[in-house]
């Protein structure tokens, strides 16, 4: 990759320029350095998981090393990594859903974090057969809390919310014995089968994969955006703006970076206070710039419009732009690099969270028992700190676009019955869509998430793959940094219509809705999956029968495997734009990209080139169509 092209993103690009003119270390530096990735590693074929090891196989086959000191085989050693790499991704995801159903659990009239969708949680409630009917809403949240904090580590049976799947699709895990128990055993089993001397079959570790991812879509993730719609509220359509151009000349900068809304939802309350806006004013500043980054971005602008300054390889870029008084962060896809960074400039690197606590930060502990005044104590830092503003120092690229987000199952469902209200029979919210979909006017759907990795020119993956997509009368719903390379490149904005094929353009405009829609952050992937089964269930077709197809053209996280394990599990197809660990298994690869199709309808598909993979997906689409008569 030469250095001209390591983004589609302007700003990107413009800000690396004055990283190098100023010696700043970056990302693709680093990873400069880094040279080629270490090929054992790359292929999976390394196991440090015991002391007789490390061991790594010999990638030619008959030559050197076939087998760990153990004899564990490539295959047994591949299968290990991945499905550690998901239990992972699953851990990450669901102790951040059970942290917001502790808040939950905590959440009081009078207190700082309260029931703001009564509606939805009275129908999660119903779903757990839990009492509503002439009670306090807050007696019901917490026994709502208390039975999904039981998902975590319940003894018997299985997860609640797989329930919500198509009787097809839970037939399917059933038969296959992947119908994930509770969330932390999924991941805790696969942690006790990879240990040294456990299961030595690739096919049984990917099976085990399968019920751990499934315990985080189903399970962790689900929780985590039911219970934030319940805390904060569902997200309705609004507007907002993107990329770095959102930061403010004028007005002390603070960008929020992480996951958990616990903090971020608060930090907005704190910016908006009077005597903290007074506070700024005090110091010279016109007022405070709230702005976002990764899936943090994602869940205050679908509920705030708050603005979205970046995705994952912009972090380092907001505090290269002088202009931020403070990042404040919390778990999850935050580079430890942005310590030294910040100390090229005044910028305030603020850590918040025991989970994720970084040396060389200033560590503010949040406090959620507290949490409006510790939030307001951490945005008082940031105000503080605009008077160490280097002026000299400040470049603020002026790109930026506009995007309509906030598109929850709900507010789909509401727009489109609003919207088709007199000209089709609305008894069933999804009918439209399902009628879009069989009619042909929408060729299908295609989920597109995931992150951005410097091995990928930045952005370039989830756009090309995208535009062709939507050409071709393809809706796109996206999630994460998706979702934001999506809104930066304009794409969620209304006008985009204008980029899409004719029958997709036709119900952009009937529905008022832009090409590509925002349903959040990473977590809430789980909407998408609500959203198939919606239609799956309506048209009485499995979910791998339908048109539909997912990818993560760059991703990098082991969030991200755990998720596309749990999608293709979920029977989409799904494409990964960067290759896996897992080359170093014949048997691995077969498993991911052939013989899962035969187990769950689904598989993963490996292609590097996004548009090569947007036309895999568009014939796909076309042979599901076909097999249904549609
Ligand atoms: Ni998802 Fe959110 Fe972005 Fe990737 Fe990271 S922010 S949870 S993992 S990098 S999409
Ligand atoms: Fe080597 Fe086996 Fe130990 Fe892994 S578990 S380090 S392959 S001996």
């Amino acid at each position: 990759m030469s250095e001209k092209t390591i983004s589609l993103d302007l700003t990107t690009e413009k800000l690396y320029k004055k990283a190098k003119e100023e010696k700043i270390e970056t990302v693709w530096d680093r990873k400069k350095i880094m040279k080629a990735p270490c090929g054992f590693g790359e292929k999976g074929i390394c196991c440090r998981l015991c002391s007789m090891g490390p061991c790594r196989i010999s990638p030619v086959k008959g030559k050197g090393a076939q087998k760990g000191i153990c004899g564990a085989t490539a295959d047994v050693i591949v299968a290990r990594n991945f499905a550690r790499m998901v239990a992972g991704g699953a851990a990450a995801h669901s102790d951040h859903g059970r942290d917001i159903v502790h808040t939950l659990y905590m959440a009081d009239k009078d207190g700082n974090y309260k029931v703001k969708d009564e509606e939805k949680l009275r129908k999660i409630a119903n779903e757990l057969e839990i009492q509503t009917e002439n009670r306090d809403i807050y007696d019901v949240a917490r026994e709502v809390a208390e039975m999904l904090l039981n998902e975590f580590g319940k003894p018997f049976g299985t997860l609640e919310f797989i329930e919500r799947a198509p009787e097809s699709r839970k037939k399917i895990w059933k038969e296959l014995n992947i119908e994930p128990r509770a969330i932390d055993r999924e991941i805790a089993t696969i942690m006790h089968s990879t240990h040294m001397g456990c299961t030595g079959d690739a096919e049984s570790l990917i099976n085990m994969s399968m019920r751990t991812a499934l315990s985080d879509g189903w399970g962790g993730s689900m929780i985590g955006t039911d219970i934030s719609d319940v805390l904060f509220g569902t997200p309705v359509p609004r507007e907002t703006e993107a990329n770095l151009g959102v930061l403010k000349d004028n007005m002390v900068n603070i960008v929020l970076h992480g996951h958990e809304p616990t903090l971020s939802e608060m930090i907005v309350l704190a910016a908006e206070d009077p005597e903290l806006v007074e506070l700024a004013k005090s110091v010279g500043a016109e007022g405070i710039n709230l702005v976002g980054m990764c899936c943090t971005a994602n869940e205050v602008t679908m509920r705030h419009g708050v603005k979205i300054a970046g995705n994952f390889l912009q972090q380092e870029l907001a505090v290269l732009t002088g202009a931020v008084e403070a990042v404040i962060v919390d778990v999850q896809c935050i580079m430890p690099s942005l310590v030294t960074l910040s100390e090229c400039f005044h910028t305030k690197f603020i850590t918040t969270s025991p989970k994720a606590r970084i040396k060389g930060a200033t560590h503010l502990e949040f406090e959620e028992e507290n949490a409006l005044e510790s939030a307001k104590n951490i945005v008082r830092e940031a105000i503080e700190n605009y008077k160490n503003r280097q002026r000299e120092k400040v470049f603020i690229p002026q790109e930026k676009n506009h995007a309509t987000v906030g598109y929850s199952v709900e507010s789909i469902k509401n727009q489109l019955t609003r919207v088709m209200n007199s000209n089709v029979d609305n008894s069933n919210p999804i009918k439209p869509l399902a009628d879009c979909i069989t009619s042909g006017v929408l060729r299908g759907a295609a989920g597109i998430v995931g992150c951005n990795n410097p091995k990928v020119k930045q952005d370039y993956g989830h756009i090309e793959m995208i535009k062709k997509l939507i050409a071709n009368d393809v809706i796109v719903v996206t999630t994460g940094c998706s979702a934001q390379a999506a809104a930066k490149a304009g794409l969620m904005s209304k006008d985009a219509r204008k980029l899409a094929g004719e029958g997709l353009r036709r119900v952009c405009e009937l529905v008022d809705i832009p090409p590509v829609l925002h349903m959040g952050s990473c977590v809430d992937i789980s909407r998408i999956l609500n959203l198939v089964s919606d239609v799956s269930k309506y048209l009485n077709v499995d979910i791998s029968k339908l048109p539909v197809v997912g990818a993560a053209p760059e991703w990098m996280s082991e969030k991200a495997v755990s998720i596309g394990t749990y999608v293709v599990s979920t029977g989409i197809d799904t494409w990964l734009g960067v290759v896996p660990p897992v080359t170093g298994s014949e048997e691995v690869v077969d498993i991911l990209t052939n013989r899962m199709e035969d187990m769950v309808g689904a598989k993963f598909y490996i292609e590097q080139d996004p548009i090569k993979a947007a036309e895999q997906m568009l014939q796909r689409i076309e042979e599901k169509r076909e097999k249904l008569g549609i």
